[in-house]
Formats: C-alpha cells, structure tokens, sequence
C-alpha cells in the first residue's frame, strides 16, 4: 500500500451543495443519542446448493425516529429501508417481489449487472398495489456494495424518501480471502447516509419540502437512525457507506483527523487502498472503509462528520489487538482494450432546477437514445455543463453495467476511483472519460443520480443489443399508463396528480 495519505476531497469546492441557493444545512441532532441501527440479513426463503429464493416486499410502517409520534415510513421487508440481501456470485438467484403499498413501484437493483429492462427494475417493470412478480439472474460479478430502491419515474424521489432504499452485498470468493472485517454488525457495518426534515407530529412531507435541485432536511438519518452512536468492539470496522439521500453530498471526516483506508467503491473492491482522511459521496456512491481504532483505549468516542456536524459516534470498548496488514494489491480491475471504430460517445449534462436535459431532452420512457452491442467496450465523454453560479456536481449514473474511469478533462481521475463505479459525480465544466462494456442485452438507463433531476428528465436509456436480436421488442412502460394507474391507486383526478418530477416537464413546456 501507497504511504501517501490523501488530505482533501478532490472535488471542486466551488460546486459544493453548500452553494446552491436551496442548500440545507444540516443541524447537530438534539435528540437523544441511540444505538446506531444495523438492518438485520434477510433470511432467504430457501437455499441449495446452486440457487436461493427470496421474498422481498415493498411495504408500508411506522418507525420511531425521534420521541413521540412515529414516522410514516415505506420500506423492504421492514418499516423504512430494508433488511440487507445477500447475493453469492454465480448462484441462481430467485426474488418473488411483492408489492404492499398503496401505489405501483418498481424495483431496481442499483450496481447489479442484470438483464435489463425488467430485472433491472427501471421505469419499465412496475408492479402494481396488491400484486407481484418473479426475476431471476445468475451473477457475474465480483463482490460489492451494492443496494435496492424504487425507480418509478418520474416517482422515484419520493418513493426513497419515503424510505425505499436497501443495502444489497455481493460476496464472491475473492474478497472473501481478503483480510477484511466480515461479522455483520460487529465489525461489517453498514452506513446509509440520508437526510430529513421533520414536519407536524414527527412526519415527512415530501411536496412540502420539494426542490427541483433536490429534496434535503436538516436531520441526518443514518440507517434510519438519528444520532447514532456504535460500540466498537473490534480494533478494525470495515463500514460500507453508502450516499442514500436524494440530493445530499456527504463529506465525511472523524474527530483527530483520524486517518482511514478506503478498500472498496461502487463495483466493489479497488485494486489497491487508499488513506485517505476526507471522503466526499456523490448520491448513489458507495465506499467501504477500514478503520483502525489502536490508537484509541476504551472509553474513548470517535466521531465522524459531515462538514462539521457529527454523524455517528463509535464509543471504543475493550477489545483484542489486531495488527492485519492490507496487502498491497486487492483486486484485478480489466483494463479493456477499447473496440476499434467506435467513436467517443458524447453526453452531455446541462441546467439545474426544472430545466435538466441529457444531451439537450429531457427523458421520453418511450424514447430509445443510444444503442451500444453487448460485448463492445467504448468510450463515453460524460460533460457537465452547468457552471452557472459555481455550477453543481452531478452524480452520473449508468444501469446495467461497472465501468472504469479513465480522467477527468484530460488528467488522472481522483486516487480512489480506480475501481469498478456505477456512479461518478462529474464536477461543472469537466467531462469524464469512462470505459464502458455491457455484457448482458437490454434497455438500460443512464442519468444523473440527484433524485429529483432524473425524475426531471436528466435522463436517458440506451439499447444494449445482441447480433442475433439488434431490436427487441419490449414493452415499455408510458406516462399515460403511470399516470392513469396512480390517479386511480390515489383517488385523484388525472388532472389533479402531482409528482415532483411533472413540474420540470409541465414548466419547460414539455409532456413527458
Ligand atoms: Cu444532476
């Protein structure tokens, strides 16, 4: 492992969320510190030895946020957020889908390369109030921190801030001979970083607190809990933090500066680690860090941050002296050669508040954009184009697929972004250069991940196509069809429906 020890967040300052002007600072909770929550493994409905099944269900609940009334919450196989599935690579796996809320929903596995466009669970795989559905997949992958939500459009931001969001592993037997922390909720532990504000009665409310730029709260909700605090009982966490909010940028930190290891990102480890003390999270990114406690003794409180206001607090407990060393190199990342012929494709993300656009539209659900052939590696100039005002980071966001970043205008991309990524947060006035390969057939999304912009249009979907089936024939879902199901599933007349994502459309002129 490189000595260097990064101090800052490599992205552009001057683009920071701080900036914008609906920015939401959080605030310093004053509720009693709780124990942090871990949400507990789902338990498959039955396992061979090649397949697994499981059961996961979208449903309405109840949580207990802050003393009082509790919150209205939507979650998987729980009241808010989810239980943590686990996929094994290279097992067939079998999820029944069930969907208990009073309105449809989809669900989307955000980092898994699986058939797209139903598996993959974007905007064309609703399942409807009281109904449900089967996929199947084996994976290809390797190991990841990878996680589940609702992707409706254009619903998809209220529907996670309702509380649809689920961290989901891939394990494989490579990262499993890494020597890293593994006993979930002991020393594996997850963070889901999100952001809320409270209302009357301790409730959310979604259009109340609407942004076009994103919806943010004062409050931060790690794994639905507010000020956490966490026993360590290891000398060594691994945390497996993922930026859950709809808008938010995370900038994480710990008291003493306390220096921290990153060894994985998105797609899953990287190929070596990197010290770090900074960490900023686009939306949607994931980092799993190892964090050394030995210099502590019991007694002792490490807290981590966001900017200045404390997230979780890890109370150091008693516990054995563990020197593991990390090796050097963790994992092989491919380096492909690009297919020759192919152009450089070009996509550009522009505008903030209601006027979002990919490549100068806004999302059509019936609209295929670009088409790539299975198997084909290129490269895409991503361009984020807004620099008015300092401008805004937008969090890129592919479907169906792991790529590698190349550089950023031309120079190295950031030390921790040599990984497998799903997402990568694109500061104004920059392209990033990304290598991307398909290697499975389908129509997948690509789009910026701040919520609320996706569901405004900056979004579009692209044809991953076969030789033998250049242009398949899938039924994809229409806003007429969304708009008459949720009209009805509300009690609402059709004119009367409001989604956040509409308002971009409907100000810019534009049906969706
Ligand atoms: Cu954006």
């Amino acid at each position: 492992m490189s000595d260097q020890v990064y101090t800052d967040y490599f992205f552009d300052e001057s683009a920071f969320n701080t900036h914008d002007g609906g920015y939401v600072p959080l605030e310093e909770a004053n509720a009693p510190q709780q124990p942090l929550n871990v949400p507990p493994l789902l338990k498959p409905d039955k396992e061979t030895a090649t397949d697994t099944y499981y059961t996961v269900i979208a449903q309405t609940g109840e949580t207990q946020f802050l003393p009082g009334a509790k919150t209205k919450t939507w979650g998987y196989n729980n009241s808010v957020l989810g239980q943590t599935i686990v996929f094994e690579k290279g097992k067939h796996i079998h999820v029944t889908l069930k969907n208990e809320l009073p309105e449809l929903t989809t669900f989307h596995w955000h980092g898994l390369n699986v058939i797209g466009p139903y598996v993959d669970g974007g905007c064309h795989a609703p399942v409807y109030p009281g109904k449900g559905s089967q996929i199947d997949f084996t994976l290809d992958q390797p190991a990841a921190t990878v996680w589940l939500h609702a992707h409706p459009c254009p619903e998809t931001a209220a529907q996670v801030y309702h509380g649809l969001a689920a961290m989901v592993l891939v394990k494989d037997q490579a990262e499993a001979k890494l020597p890293f922390p593994r006993q979930w909720g002991v020393d594996d532990i997850p963070l889901i970083l999100q952001d809320r504000r409270f209302h009357e009665n301790n409730q959310w409310d979604y259009r109340a607190d609407y942004d076009p730029d994103g919806v943010q709260g004062p409050t931060a909700l790690i794994n639905g809990t507010v000020n956490p605090y966490f026993d360590v009982t290891t000398q060594r966490l691994r945390l497996r933090i993922l930026d859950g909010a709809n808008r938010r940028e995370w900038r994480l930190h710990f008291s003493d500066d306390l220096m921290f290891t990153q060894v994985g990102s998105d797609g899953g480890t990287m190929p070596a680690p990197v010290k770090l003390t900074k960490l900023m999270l686009t939306c949607a990114e994931r980092a799993e860090l190892i964090v050394d406690f030995g210099q502590y003794k019991p007694g002792d409180v490490v807290t981590l941050y966001s900017d200045d206001v404390p997230l979780v607090r890890f109370r150091v407990q008693q516990f054995a002296p563990d020197n593991t060393k990390l090796p050097a190199h963790l994992a092989d990342i491919a380096d492909l050669p690009v297919t020759p012929g192919l152009p450089v494709r070009k996509v550009v993300m522009s505008g903030m508040d209601e006027q979002v656009l990919i490549d100068g539209k806004k999302f059509a659900m019936q609209r295929i954009d670009a088409r790539q052939k299975v198997g084909d590696v290129q490269y895409w100039d991503v361009t984020n184009t807004n620099t008015m005002n300092g401008g805004m980071v937008h969090p890129f966001h592919m479907h169906g697929t792991q790529f590698t970043v190349i550089s950023r205008n031309g120079h190295e991309p950031y030390p921790n972004e040599h990984g497998y990524k799903d997402t990568v947060g694109v500061n104004p006035g920059e392209t990033v250069r990304i290598k991307v390969k398909f290697d499975l057939p389908g129509l997948y999304m690509y789009h910026c991940h701040i919520i609320e912009h996706e569901d405004g249009g900056m979004m579009a979907q692209i044809l991953a196509y076969t030789a033998d089936n250049p242009n398949p024939d899938y039924k994809l879902m229409d806003m007429d069809t969304m708009m008459q199901a949720l009209s009805e599933e509300r009690g609402v007349p059709m004119d009367q429906l409001w989604m956040g994502g509409m308002e971009s459309y409907a100000k810019m002129g534009m049906r969706m």
